[in-house]
């Protein structure tokens, strides 16, 4: 409309004005995404943002994402200014883990690794030995258990589980899930396959294991779009958020891409394959996160900062 077109040449001058970029999550709207890559900020899952948000040159990072997002941003980078679209863009999985009952499971088991997925608060973080991305977990899980730890896993349970089955480790797992992945259904799947026979089926390991069951491919964003690509199938059915059709139709303009189902239907279902707390990011709220930074700037209190640091670096040194 006129009006998208407006706020985003109005934002387009405003990145410019404020030396600012835009660090996109493939979850969000398509449009924020597309101007991501047109002002030469980044779309990409949350180890590369945090990765992009540290190099950049820019003074301020405009996170379109979800609140972890742009903790991790300050986390790595407290001499730029983090802004983000809104500050009540959450995360089922990082809602689901306070910090007090967090370190009281971990202080239960102190001989364990405390592990956690970037999907969590600063203060959850900062009581962690490691922080992981779905597209690292894996690795970073099976050189822990080669050196014998035992490991305690939060939040996401089926990403725990994914991860335990396919590594053989030791773990704890706390007792969290991202409310868009868990919804897809193995049953709802199944029919979908028997409609489209041809279709490769690509699938997010915070899904149930009888939906990773089911598929071709299991990773994180990175690794499925990657799938998509490198398949030689011409249909996928795609069981991760409905945003990241927008790179993956980008990559492979002749393939085609269809919505894994969820339980429920749209009357029923939380999320419907899309996260409603990424939905949060528009336009106008960039722009106005632009002008004024008042209530939408991220802080993280330094104590915690600098511990946070410590089991998110060793990933960074880790993926390096
Ligand atoms: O589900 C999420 O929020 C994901 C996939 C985050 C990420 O690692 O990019
Ligand atoms: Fe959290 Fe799931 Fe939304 Fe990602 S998609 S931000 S894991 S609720």
């Amino acid at each position: 409309s006129d009006y998208a077109e407006q706020l985003k040449a109005e934002i387009r001058t405003l990145l410019q004005q404020k030396n600012a970029v835009l660090v996109a999550h493939y979850y969000t709207d398509p449009v924020i995404q597309a101007l991501a890559e047109e002002t030469g900020g980044c779309i990409s899952d949350s180890l590369e943002m945090a990765r992009f948000g540290r190099d950049a040159e820019q003074k301020t990072l405009l996170v379109a994402g979800v609140k972890f997002m742009g903790e991790t941003a300050k986390i790595l980078s407290p001499e730029k200014t983090v802004i983000m679209p809104t500050l009540e863009a959450t995360c089922s999985l990082d809602l689901g883990c306070p910090v007090e009952q967090f370190s009281a499971f971990c202080d239960a088991h102190p001989d364990h690794t405390v592990v956690v997925y970037a999907n969590t608060s600063a203060a959850v973080k900062a009581r962690a030995d490691w922080v992981v991305t779905s597209s690292i977990a894996l690795e970073i899980v099976e050189h822990l258990d080669s050196q014998g730890k035992k490991i305690i896993w939060g939040p996401d349970r089926h990403l725990g589980a994914y991860i335990q089955k396919e590594t053989g480790a030791e773990m704890l797992m706390w007792d969290g899930e991202c409310i868009v992945h868990d919804e897809f259904s193995a049953q709802a799947l199944e029919k979908a396959k028997h409609l489209h026979p041809d279709a490769a089926v690509l699938v997010h390991p915070e899904s149930p294991a009888s939906v990773v069951e089911m598929a071709d491919a299991v990773g994180s964003t990175s690794q499925l779009i990657k799938a998509a690509t490198e398949l030689p199938n011409n249909k996928f059915i795609v069981a991760t958020d409905k945003g990241i059709f927008y790179k993956m139709q980008q990559l492979a303009p002749n393939k085609e891409f269809i919505e894994a189902p969820t339980a429920g239907n749209g009357a029923t279902c939380k999320s419907c394959a899309h996260c409603p707390w990424m939905a949060m990011n528009g336009l106008e709220a960039m722009r106005d996160a632009l002008l004024d930074h008042d209530g939408r700037e991220v802080f993280v209190n330094d104590d915690l900062r600098q511990r946070a640091l410590v089991p998110l670096d060793r990933m960074l040194g880790f993926a390096a």
